[in-house]
């Protein structure tokens, strides 16, 4: 079944509400209303090579904060010989760069780990590709003098907390941060940055993980140490190698996240869809880090044979390849069709899931289940919700920091629901003893753990 039929169908409304059209953005998947998270829905590969600004998704730790540019300096301070205040119109004055580049969520497809975590539950569309433009940091950061000893570059942006939730705050290594083709970046495909993605300015480094890409920027701060903040220390780490599924590890063990992994999303058809006999085309799009896309083969009988799919005339070293592939089912049958991308140094995606505890830099090769039949369009069923009543104490205690979105999406168990609502007592959420097991047991019971 192809991506058109199923929109027109609404099966979208079944991750999340739609988006009205006055929040400038078109048809996304809402993870979360109040911060906002927003997915793109998998039509967006397809559509354009650079992803417009109302399909583009958003992800936000805090609320969206209201930025004037008329008030704005940025502050570049820390191991400088002359720290900085710099206005919107002193940075334009700097020479001007402009790049493609993939921004993607360390947790894209963190939705697809099984076991499940707690976290938004994002599929394929926590990426875009986007035409940036602005200052290299490397040349503020010049301007500012850099001392000898600077390992860690770090960036705050204006957006502020939620309830004592702690403060995004990341940091990138200083050999990142010279890097020509990391940059400051005041518009966005050819306009000024809107509010969501982080007007006035932001940080832009191609071919490393969201994350890093620090919106409503005002402040850098060169160091000669490690910065050691929630978002670097707790936040944003992995193994670096796979783990037991559902296993703890050690936070001491883990490393910051850093540069994307090489991926591929097959965006034509949906998994467990149905199709007819005749031709169609298997489209979707692949993207890397640093290296750029060098191909990506498709195959339509759970990965025995593989072809090479055509690659789509735009290319840019951080931007993203869209491909294309022709197939006839011919048979009646159940189709697993998968596509697998390989950059320019050689690397590829894994076949099988590798796991880690916060379900970061999922690449694993995307598989599509289809079945071809003669006469596709039987009706696809919604899984049935489980009905049970939400306690007095839920709206009160749950949604007035965000919506009831972030939390419909969690697929836990007991254990880690009652661990969630701990850390959101953590967080602010007054949770009175008398009603925490109440609460426990009804996100349990409403919001269980359930297979993809
Ligand atoms: C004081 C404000 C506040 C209250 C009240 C609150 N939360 Fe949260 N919640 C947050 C913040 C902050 C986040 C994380 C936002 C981010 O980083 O994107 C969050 C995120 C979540 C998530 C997404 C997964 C995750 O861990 O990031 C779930 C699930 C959740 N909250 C459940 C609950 C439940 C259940 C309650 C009621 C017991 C609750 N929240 C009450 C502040 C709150
Ligand atoms: N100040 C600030 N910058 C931020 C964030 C944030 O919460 N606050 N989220 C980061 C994360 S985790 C990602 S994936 C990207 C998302 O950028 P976008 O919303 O423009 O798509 O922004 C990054 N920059
Ligand atoms: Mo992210």
């Amino acid at each position: 079944m192809t991506i058109s039929s199923l929109s027109r169908r609404g099966l979208f409304g079944l991750v999340g509400a739609a988006l009205t059209a006055a929040d400038g953005k078109r048809g996304m998947i809402v993870r979360s209303s109040r911060a906002e998270d927003l997915e793109m829905p998998l039509e967006g590969f397809l559509e354009s090579y650079i992803t417009p600004v109302e399909r583009f998704f958003v992800r936000s730790h805090h609320y969206l904060p209201t930025v004037k540019a008329e008030d704005w300096k940025l502050k570049v301070e820390g191991k400088v010989s002359s720290a900085l205040a710099l206005s919107l119109d002193e940075l334009k004055k700097m020479p001007r760069v402009e790049l493609v580049s993939v921004l993607e969520c360390a947790g894209n497809g963190r939705g697809l780990y099984e076991p499940s975590m707690p976290g938004l539950q994002w599929t394929y569309g926590s990426v875009g590709n986007g035409r940036w433009s602005g200052v290299r940091l490397a040349d503020v950061l010049k301007r500012a003098g850099v001392q000898a000893g600077a390992i860690e570059v770090v960036f705050d942006g204006a957006d502020v907390p939620v309830g004592t939730q702690p403060e995004f705050v990341r940091g990138i290594p200083f050999a990142k941060a010279m890097d020509p083709n990391t940059l400051l970046a005041y518009e966005m495909n050819g306009a000024a940055l809107t509010r969501d993605h982080g007007f006035p300015l932001r940080v832009v480094a191609p071919g490393w993980a969201g994350d890093c890409w620090v919106k409503w920027l005002t402040r850098i701060e060169v160091r000669d140490k490690e910065f050691d903040g929630f978002f670097m220390k707790t936040g944003y780490r992995h193994p670096g190698k796979p783990v037991v599924p559902g296993v703890p590890v050690d936070p001491a063990q883990m490393k910051p996240v850093t540069t994307l992994r090489v991926k591929s999303v097959i965006a034509s058809h949906l998994d467990k869809g149905e199709i007819g006999l005749g031709a169609t085309k298997i489209r979707g799009a692949a993207w890397s880090h640093e290296s750029p896309i060098a191909s990506v083969e498709v195959s339509t009988d759970g990965g025995r044979k593989w072809a090479a799919a055509r690659l789509g005339k735009d290319a840019h070293r951080f931007g993203w390849r869209q491909f294309e592939f022709d197939w006839t089912p011919g048979e009646a049958a159940y189709y697993s069709v998968m596509a697998r991308a390989r950059n320019a140094a050689g690397e590829t995606q894994p076949f099988v899931q590798e796991w880690n505890p916060s379900g970061y830099s999922n690449n694993t090769v995307h598989t599509v289940r289809l079945n071809a039949v003669s006469a596709p369009g039987a009706a696809v069923s919604k899984p049935a919700e489980p009905a049970v009543e939400a306690p007095a104490a839920f709206k009160a205690t749950c949604l007035g920091c965000h919506g009831e979105e972030a939390i419909a999406q969690q697929r836990l168990s007991r254990a880690q629901w009652e661990a969630e609502v701990g850390k959101m007592q953590r967080w602010g959420a007054r949770v009175t003893p008398e009603n925490k097991e109440t609460l426990i047991e009804y996100l349990f019971k409403r919001y269980p753990y359930r297979a993809r």
